[in-house]
């Protein structure tokens, strides 16, 4: 096998290996949803980079625990892939806070910090695309992701002054997180990931009295449990915060909608008020995170603006927006990550999450 002599960890088993450079790649083939092996060596060099862009390849996965998987052709000549893992309880709003950030980068949300947003896997980000980011658009609600889902979520190329960098996306269902099973492929990505936007749904005040305190968050123990020994950045999402849009400070915070700055200061200030707000109603458990990593920011979001109500005879769709989908500052975890990470460099971004 002749590599470019490149060390990638694959995202998906998390193996580490040099990346492949053999004149073959992989094409999907949407007729019977398999890939074909293809070799490129006798193509022109425009019509080999077009299949780079566009094909894959498989991942040797060394350690051969796994079943068969494929990464991006282009995915190793990029730089070093960041990896963010949602974690949170079933039904928290994993999956729709991940679809309005994604939908708002791609909508140039990061142009302000000089970031540009492209797709790095064009298949993988048009599933993501129709599934998630339209129907969400259309005001329908999400359904809950199902248990043994073990993919990236999407893989999108961010430029911006730093360079390029593939962003991984994974988000499982909250069920899988829960579960203390090792061997739970589902949660493997935590093996792999460079930071985490744990997510705490605000409590629905017409649910008041029923639990309203959370005396745990098994999802956030097990996943801060499995990082221990790792030094990453974290955010604490507490989105369905809409249904906090009377409730000071976190009314003044969504009205605010997009921020167009990095200021580390405002960003402390709202993890301050977060803080505060999850302490105040009992969910000091949900805290746990802004304790175990040295470096985490908290954020009131909102990915869909308010409530759902149940539609009549939809399968897929079984929910509904009644005012429609109206995210509210979605990016503001992933910009502190990027912040955190390095992508976003500078002074101002060196103070982002310290103390
Ligand atoms: N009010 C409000 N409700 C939301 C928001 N986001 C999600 N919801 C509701 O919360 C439910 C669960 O959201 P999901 O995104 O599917 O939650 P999840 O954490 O991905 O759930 P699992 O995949 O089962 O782990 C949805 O069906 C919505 O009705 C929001 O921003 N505001
Ligand atoms: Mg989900
Ligand atoms: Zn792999």
């Amino acid at each position: 096998m002749t590599t470019s002599g490149r060390t990638t960890r694959c995202p998906i088993c998390a193996d580490e290996f040099a990346w492949p450079n053999e004149p073959e790649v992989w094409l999907f083939n949407p007729g019977d949803g398999r890939y074909e092996l293809f070799d490129i060596s006798t193509v022109s060099p425009v019509k080999q980079a077009d299949l780079i862009r566009n094909g894959y390849r498989r991942c040797p996965n060394p350690s051969a625990d796994m079943v068969e998987h494929f990464l991006p052709a282009s995915f190793g000549h990029h730089g070093d892939p960041l990896v963010i893992g949602l974690v949170g309880a079933p039904s928290s709003g994993k999956t729709h806070l991940l679809t309005a950030m994604i939908r708002q980068a791609f909508l140039n949300g990061l142009a302000a910090y000089g970031i540009t947003v492209t797709a790095l896997d064009f298949r993988r980000h048009v599933h993501f695309r129709d599934q998630y980011i339209t129907p969400l658009e259309r005001g329908d609600g999400l359904a809950g992701t199902g248990t043994g889902v073990i993919e990236a979520a999407d893989i999108l190329l961010l430029r911006g002054p730093t360079g390029e960098r593939p962003l991984i996306f994974f988000d499982v269902s909250g069920e899988d997180l829960r579960s203390t099973d090792a061997r739970n492929r589902a949660t493997r990505f935590l093996l792999g990931v460079d930071a985490v936007i744990f997510v705490h749904a605000s409590a629905d005040p017409a649910e008041k009295g029923l639990s309203s305190v959370d005396s745990e968050n098994r999802s956030f123990e097990l996943a801060i449990e499995r990082l221990r020994d790792r030094v990453l950045p974290a955010a604490i999402a507490v989105t369905k915060s809409d249904r906090l849009r009377y409730v000071a400070p976190a009314d003044r915070w969504l009205h605010r909608g997009e921020e167009q700055v990095l200021n580390a200061a405002r960003i402390r200030a709202e993890s301050r008020d977060v803080y505060a707000y999850l302490h105040h109603v009992g969910s000091g458990a949900s805290l746990r995170p802004f304790e175990a990593f040295s470096r985490c920011t908290l954020h009131f979001t909102s990915a869909s603006g308010g409530d759902a109500l149940p539609k009549q005879a939809d399968k897929e769709f079984p929910k509904y927006f009644p005012r429609g989908f109206r995210p509210s500052r979605v990016l503001e975890p992933l910009i502190s990550i990027l912040a955190m990470t390095g992508v976003i460099a500078g002074q101002e971004a060196e103070r982002v999450g310290m103390p």
